[in-house]
């Protein structure tokens, strides 16, 4: 059935409109007092004397919302007190069940905004003409941990993007890995029960370092490629808005003439990519569980909307066929060297949801919602999909009108036949409720027919490859390869990179309590990259076990820039946060010129000293952003020190204030200071270099990394 034709209201900015022309079907606002999605009023009258009245949930206004009804002021509550019940009946249904996988995720309206016309690969309408744009939601997620868990664990990121186009509603659905862990889609169930909490014991939350996520990679080297990605920074971004997204399947683009190209889906972030450290990410987990979700909504709130750029790579059947891996597994990816990225449009965060629930939690994503331009490959974990998160919405949203959730609704108008079912909000008018009919020959509105031309219809692609054509459970020989690409990962990394990789697997395998399972890990990765298996196996002083036998030998594939973060950094202060810490004394025009230079520079700063209130400085008075003892350096990119003697006397006998001194040198930041702040650094036993530099070197030296210092703070062997 046509998609165009399956559509029915139009919405715009989340409200529905009137249906148009036949009457044929009312909305909720009309049916709904106040009209209005975004509701918080009831009656037009309650709010005729400036106040909002309280009501209950059919209208009637409350006159006591403090004291429930009871049989005398000491006696028992009535069961009559309908108000009471109304109140507590509704909380107690306020949850719903948090999603198997990305329970924890941050939402955000934009907008995408096309900046290069394709129409000879795609028709789809959004990338038809540069200038063509359409509202978009993103959220951006956790994997393994619940709802209510920590925003840095090492993890893959979700990346899920729904953009409102004028025909249809088009979800892409990644991550922030270019590759998945697992070939075919009847795995998933068995590798979300491996890295999610342990069944008996219900921890650990949010980690993958135990024994049941290892034995599962043990077994299945197809999983090797995410796990190096996923154990290197690329685990542990800095910020959601520093971090890559990527559709991870091949796609297919279809224009007009019905041909078809392969297609992978690339954002890549304005602000550039960027990741914490280790030690970094489990501190800040402590220091403020919802730093990324935090940080998304404040940049969005001052207006410093994160950007990224879509970019896609296209190659046809003939290049693919020529390739030593094969573009339907999603365990392998397409080098940017070998087919560059090309940038067709740019995605802006630039609202911030009303309501958490409404829009973040109830937002309902799938890879079927596709739009003509747009199609599927074979890829069997994208088949899988099909099929998984259209029954998963279901079971969250308890309806199979989810459809009609406002965050969900496509904003083109949608006409077609399904009916009633629980919670629906539309009121359809007239008998059609079935296709072929003739009631239009009687007057009557007969309602929305298929439309053969613009409709979407499935590319028709030569199946003779598909050989054998039989049904078959096998996987394909060309997916057999689970070593190369891995390597590839592994050797394009700087060797800071590489240092922080290893040293992940070390300490994910130091929390492995099965000794078989580290030994079988240890053994894979000897085929991914012998210097790496050898660098792991000192790491946790156990013999090199003997290589694991791979279905096909693995290759050399060079390397590729792309893959690393620090070979591509930015130094730029553009969305990144600096403390400036001072206390009693300090001097307010110091503090006041190095607030400008960072905010002219994009930047965001933050006041830090030892008391929040008020604190009497050389020029006046200065409140805090931010507590010393409950701001540590973790949070911020760079730290700034202006200090006067003796204040800087006492902090250097404060341990917090050692600490952030001593964790923003761990983590290579930029520390510059004043002559003042030496005592402290003194006593942490902080050294001079390229990045603990005087007050006037901040401006040149920036907010980049010193990876050139990380050797002197931690074993990199
Ligand atoms: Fe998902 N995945 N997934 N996934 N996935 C879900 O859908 C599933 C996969 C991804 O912010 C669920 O609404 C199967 C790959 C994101 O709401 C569920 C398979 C990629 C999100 C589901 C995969 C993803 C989900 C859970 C293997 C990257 C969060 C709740 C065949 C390309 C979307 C929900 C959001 C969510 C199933 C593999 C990305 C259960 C069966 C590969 C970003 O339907």
């Amino acid at each position: 059935m046509s998609e165009e034709n399956t559509r029915t209201p139009s919405i715009k900015n989340g409200l529905h409109d009137h249906p148009q022309g036949s009457g044929e079907t009312r909305t909720v606002d009309q049916i709904a007092p106040g009209g209005e999605l975004h509701q918080n009023v009831a009656h037009d009258g309650d709010h005729a004397d400036g106040v909002t009245h309280l009501t209950d949930n059919f209208g009637l206004r409350i006159a006591d919302n403090e004291n429930s009804l009871k049989a005398g002021t000491r006696g028992p509550s009535l069961l009559e007190d309908f108000i009471l019940r109304e109140k507590i009946f509704h909380f107690d249904h306020e949850r719903i069940p948090e999603r198997i996988v990305h329970a924890r995720g941050s939402g955000a309206h934009g907008v995408f905004e096309c900046t290069k016309a394709i129409p000879e690969l795609t028709k789809a309408s959004i990338f038809q003409k540069v200038g063509a744009s359409c509202p978009v939601f993103t959220r951006l997620s956790t994997v393994t941990g619940g709802a209510g868990s920590v925003d840095t664990p090492r993890d893959v990121r979700g990346f899920a993007v729904k953009f409102y186009t004028d025909s249809g509603n088009w979800d892409l659905v990644g991550n922030n890995i270019p590759v998945f862990f697992i070939q075919d889609a009847i795995k998933f169930p068995d590798l979300v029960h491996s890295v999610k909490m342990e069944a008996d014991r219900g921890y650990p939350q949010a980690a993958t370092a135990h024994d049941t996520f290892w034995d599962f990679v043990s077994l299945m080297p197809e999983s090797l490629h995410t796990v190096v990605w996923a154990m290197s920074d690329r685990g542990i971004p800095r910020s959601l808005r520093m971090m890559e997204g990527f559709g991870v399947h091949t796609f297919r683009f279809v224009n007009e003439k019905g041909e078809g190209k392969f297609v992978k889906f690339h954002w890549k972030p304005v602000l550039g990519i960027q990741s914490t450290t280790w030690d970094e990410a489990v501190k800040i987990a402590g220091a403020n569980p919802d730093f990324h979700r935090q940080d998304l909504f404040e940049a969005i709130d001052q207006g410093d909307f994160p950007a990224w750029d879509l970019g896609v790579q296209i190659f046809d059947e003939a290049w693919a066929e020529k390739q030593p891996y094969d573009v339907l597994d999603a365990t392998k990816l397409v080098p940017e060297e070998e087919i560059p990225v090309d940038i067709i449009g740019r995605m802006t965060l630039n609202r911030n949801v009303d309501n958490f629930f409404a829009e973040t939690e109830q937002v309902a994503f799938m890879p079927t919602n596709i739009i003509p331009g747009i199609d599927f490959t074979n890829d069997p974990l994208l088949q899988g999909r099909l099929f998984s998160y259209l029954d998963t919405q279901k079971s969250r949203l308890g309806t199979t009108n989810f459809h009609q959730i406002p965050i969900n609704a496509p904003k083109c108008p949608f006409h077609n036949f399904q009916r009633d079912g629980m919670m629906q909000t539309l009121v359809p008018t007239g008998r059609a409720n079935y296709e072929p009919n003739s009631l239009a020959e009687a007057g009557e509105n007969g309602g929305p027919r298929a439309c053969p031309t613009t409709g979407f219809s499935t590319f028709q692609e030569n199946a003779e490859r598909n050989d054998p054509t039989e049904k078959v459970r096998t996987r394909a020989e060309t997916f057999s390869d689970h070593y190369s690409q891995p390597g590839l990962y592994y050797r394009s990394l700087t060797e800071n990179e590489q240092a922080h990789l290893a040293s992940a697997v070390v300490f994910e395998l130091s929390k492995v309590q099965i000794e078989h399972v580290r030994n079988r890990v240890v053994a894979q990765f000897r085929n991914v990259d012998e210097s790496l298996a050898k660098r792991i196996a000192v790491g946790l002083a156990i013999d090199l076990p003997e290589k694991a036998k791979p279905a096909k030998e693995p290759v050399d594939l060079g390397t590729s820039d792309a893959l690393s973060i620090q070979k591509q950094a930015k130094n730029t202060m553009q969305g990144r946060k600096v403390a400036i810490l001072f206390a009693e004394g300090s001097d307010l025009a110091e503090i006041t010129k190095f607030k400008k230079l960072i905010e002219a520079e994009g930047g965001t700063p933050a006041l830090v000293a030892p008391k929040v209130g008020g604190i009497p400085v050389k020029g006046g008075e200065l409140k805090a952003d931010g507590l010393l003892a409950g701001s540590p350096s973790v949070l911020f990119d760079a730290v700034i020190s202006i200090l006067m003697p003796e204040q800087a006397e006492k902090l250097a006998k404060n341990a917090a204030a050692l600490e952030w001194f001593m964790d923003a040198y761990a983590h290579c930041k930029t520390i510059a200071h004043c002559k003042g702040t030496q005592v402290i650094l003194d006593r942490a036993g902080i050294q001079k270099d390229d990045g603990v530099v005087p007050l006037d070197e901040f401006k040149k030296v920036g907010v980049k990394r010193h990876w050139e210092r990380e050797a002197k703070v931690r074993d990199l062997a």
